[in-house]
């Protein structure tokens, strides 16, 4: 049995109240770690430390603070494979994939200890001579907070820039998943990250992270969860005067018109649907597809969906491997119930799957829904796992008002080898982030969110360092 305790300070240390969950592997169903359950008080010992670490933190020169970050992605790149199969574990992916993430969070590190070094603010002149320069300062402690589906990588993309920026961190990640998390902060000890420069608690979400959105010291908070969680936390933290930066759900619109690449189209839709079960916030959940093509693309995309093995996390040849949690699976299966209720045919998949030697883990079959009006809720909740539907259209009009027809805005894919429409079609498309002719394909400078109930904020590049700084205008006359 893994023990998950909080990293305070620089040190493992156990729960204030002594009390500890049950920590899933999904792919058997089965408990196998114990995760401190986290309260009020192990957050104030996280502020405490991260108060007193701050000062020296914020005034280490940038240079410094490149070297620790840069040491701290060498330290993940050296530990990837342990990393990665703790991810598989505690999250139900493939090893693959989480291979692919830990890459990625690696990176986070790098792109962010260089943004430290690159970090520039304004200065303005002004024709009554004078001279206006914006200082950035840290804001202070800050509060990240991650889910369960892309734990390393999004628990680092909050964390990274928020030290880049010279702020001391609090951070959570997802009951969930915790582990990797939980292995970060040696890593980061190693790099001679400052002990208190980065506190890591856990537990529910109910105590332990509502303590730290309540926490008058904690100034910032930075969360990537569900809509309705996100909801409750600008309740909490706005009349607290916090900065929030929200990246909540979506319900994203994959649009496909008749003069696209089909084969591309199919090709990258089977990863846009299904990849990491299809809990990721950015998964195409929608796919519009031209009615001249229609029943092309559908006969080629239920083609290489037969190919995919779902099962094993560890086994190579897995493509989906299984749902994080007990309640995240019977809510997918609700919602494929839900999909036959309001007429939807179900062209593959549509139930839950029993891995030979994995009967008690939770796997759902990639599924594939036909003849839902577009207004139904399946069409407009967010759903979070392999479950996607096909619906037809005939004009860009059309296609729009659909695809615009949630209250979602976070990711659009549209594909189409007409220029014009493709511009047209980003710049009237409700959404944070346009793909056009590709999915995922990431570029950490770019601003990262979304629009409606997506969230509040970006993130990535500048916006991240812009967002974990506080800005002030000192005007010199002259
Ligand atoms: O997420 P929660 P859940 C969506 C997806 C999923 C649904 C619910 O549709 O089915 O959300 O998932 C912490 N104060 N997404 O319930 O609760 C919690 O401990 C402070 C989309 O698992 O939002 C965890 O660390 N923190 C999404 C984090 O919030 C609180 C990814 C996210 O958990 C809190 C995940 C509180 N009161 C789910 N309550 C995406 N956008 O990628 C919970 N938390």
């Amino acid at each position: 049995m893994i023990t998950i305790n909080h990293f305070i300070n620089g040190t493992y240390t156990e729960p204030a109240g002594g009390e500890y969950l049950d920590g899933f592997n999904p792919a058997i169903g089965a408990v196998y770690s114990k995760i401190a359950k986290g309260n009020a008080a192990d957050v104030q010992k996280a502020v405490d430390a991260a108060k007193t670490a701050f000062p020296a933190w914020k005034a280490m020169p940038a240079e410094d603070r490149f070297c620790i970050l840069n040491a701290i992605a060498e330290g993940i790149e050296a530990n990837l494979d342990e990393l990665a199969a703790a991810e598989s574990r505690d999250q139900g992916k493939p090893f693959w994939l989480s291979k692919t993430e830990m890459q990625r969070a690696s990176q986070n590190f790098r792109f962010f200890a260089t943004a430290a070094v690159h970090f520039a603010s304004e200065s303005h002149q002004t024709d009554t001579r004078a001279i206006n320069y914006t200082l950035r300062q840290p804001v202070g402690i800050v509060g990240c907070i991650s889910p369960w589906n892309l734990p390393l990588y999004l628990f680092t993309w909050k964390i990274a820039p928020a030290l880049a920026a010279g702020n001391c961190v609090v951070a959570k990640p997802s009951e969930f998943t915790p582990h990797t998390a939980h292995m970060l902060c040696e890593i980061a000890n190693k790099a001679s990250l400052p002990p208190g420069v980065l506190n890591v608690v856990h537990g529910l979400g109910s105590a332990c992270g509502q303590a730290i959105v309540e926490h008058p010291e904690i100034k910032a908070i930075s969360f990537t969860g569900g809509t309705a969680t996100g909801k409750h936390i600008a309740s909490v933290a706005a009349p607290m005067f916090k900065k929030l930066s929200l990246e909540l759900g979506g319900k994203n619109p994959n649009i496909i018109f008749d003069d696209a690449d089909l084969n591309e189209a199919v090709k990258t839709s089977v990863r846009s649907s299904f990849l990491n079960q299809g809990e990721i916030c950015l998964c195409g959940s929608r796919v519009f597809v031209h009615t001249r093509v229609y029943d092309a693309f559908k006969t080629a995309l239920l083609q290489e969906v037969a190919k995919m093995q779902v099962g094993d996390p560890f086994d190579e040849k897995t493509h989906v491997g299984a749902i994080v949690s007990k309640p995240q699976f019977e809510k997918v299966l609700s919602y494929i119930e839900l999909a036959k209720q309001e007429g939807g045919t179900v062209l593959c998949g549509g139930h839950a799957v029993k891995p030979n030697g994995f009967e008690n883990g939770w796997y759902i079959a990639p599924t594939i829904i036909e003849g839902l009006d577009a207004n139904c809720r399946t069409n407009t909740e967010e759903i979070f796992g392999p479950v996607i539907t096909l619906l037809s259209f005939e004009t860009e009009e059309e296609v729009l008002n659909m695809a615009n027809g949630t209250a979602y805005g976070l990711a659009a894919t549209l594909w189409t080898r007409d220029l014009k429409r493709a511009h047209r079609m980003a710049e009237a498309l409700q959404s944070g982030i346009v793909w056009v002719n590709c999915w995922l394909l990431r570029d950490l400078r770019t601003p990262f969110g979304g629009v409606k109930q997506s969230g509040v904020g970006r993130e990535g590049g500048w916006e991240a360092m812009r967002f974990f700084t506080e800005p002030k205008n000192v005007c010199i006359a002259y």
